[in-house]
């Protein structure tokens, strides 16, 4: 079985997006790869954090994924900061790293426009190296991530074969994959923008944990077009578009389905049904959420987890220090 690793940041509450982009696609991979999911929470620091939201962002992040359907027997899940291989061996990649590389960073790059460099923190530059090391510790296969991220992925790549070329095979080298609906929801009211809950209106996206009838509302006010026909056509019907691939996904049908079941219908009638499962998925995803995040669970979860990941990243640092003369 090919081994499936991804990090996900705590940086605040998820979305609908997030849920349909990618959350869902760790659900539909957890059956065929052996996966590790972790929290970045190290990638977290590089801008300021509270600790104690940073503290509690991080528990409720692993229930919210567990609410939400990952299940803890399929999948290995742990805290990024609980395994100290991921920094050891970070130091040596940055070692084997390029400041013209990591000045190609498009992230980096615009995290950082505009800004004077006395005030860029160095850990935002470092942040690929960092990320490189999250994955080739563990001989991933496959990473699945945003689109945003598939440049650190290439990264992360090119510094283990680097790796590999000057010292001997000691890396695999890892595949990218991005969600093929994940960049696709976007913005209720904005709908040629990506869904994002950094966007100023709050009607424009919906949060996994907020209130479902206050959900039901934003669906029902969401920008749609005069045409009054229920057809799939990203450029011309951006909004009607946006709802369809939301019901879609949630309901498994199909966009000729879609356009069939709601014929001759008005766009009350379709919202409406859109605003229905919408509700139906955060109403369970929350009753789940209550019940896990008032148990023991989360920390029965990540116990197990950092148990089985530990002797992995150790056992590949130990190596590399060895074949680079570190240690006596
Ligand atoms: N940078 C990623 C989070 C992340 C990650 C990783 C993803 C950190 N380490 C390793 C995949 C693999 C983000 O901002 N989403």
């Amino acid at each position: 079985m090919e081994r499936l690793l991804s990090g996900i940041k705590p940086t605040g509450e998820l979305t609908l997006g997030n849920y349909i982009g990618s959350i869902r696609q760790f659900i539909e991979m957890q059956k065929n790869y052996e996966s590790f999911i972790f929290v970045a929470d190290l990638h977290a620091i590089t801008v300021h954090n509270d600790p104690e939201i940073l503290k509690e962002r991080i528990k409720k992040l692993v229930a919210l994924y567990l609410a939400c359907g990952l299940d803890p027997k399929e999948n290995t899940i742990f805290l990024q900061s609980e395994n100290l291989y991921h920094t050891a061996l970070s130091w040596v990649l940055e070692c084997n790293s390029y400041i013209g590389e990591l000045n190609r960073m498009t992230q980096f790059k615009d995290k950082s426009q505009g800004k004077n460099n006395e005030s860029i923190g160095c850990g935002l530059y470092t942040y690929p190296v960092l990320m490189a090391s999250d994955i080739i510790i563990y001989d991933a296969d496959v990473v699945p991530t945003g689109i945003d991220q598939k440049q650190h992925v290439e990264l992360a790549r090119n510094i283990a074969e680097r790796f590999n070329h000057k010292y001997g095979e000691t890396f695999k080298i890892p595949k990218p994959v991005i969600p093929k609906v994940g960049e696709k929801i976007k913005d209720l009211q904005n709908p040629t923008k990506k869904m994002s809950k950094t966007e100023e209106n709050p009607k424009g996206y919906i949060l996994l944990l907020e209130e479902p009838e206050i959900a039901r509302k934003k669906i029902m006010s969401a920008v749609t077009d005069s045409e009054a026909i229920v057809k799939y056509d990203e450029i011309n019907k951006p909004g009607i578009s946006n709802l369809m691939t939301i019901y879609s996904t949630l309901t498994n049908k199909s966009f000729a389905e879609i356009e069939k079941e709601f014929s001759g219908c008005n766009y009350g009638t379709f919202k409406t049904r859109v605003a229905d499962v919408v509700v139906e998925l955060l109403t369970n995803i929350q009753t789940k959420y209550n019940e896990i995040i008032n148990s023991n669970l989360v920390d029965e979860v990540l116990n197990n987890g950092i148990n089985k990941v530990l002797p992995i990243a150790e056992a590949k640092v130990k190596e590399v220090y060895k074949k680079i003369g570190l240690g006596r």
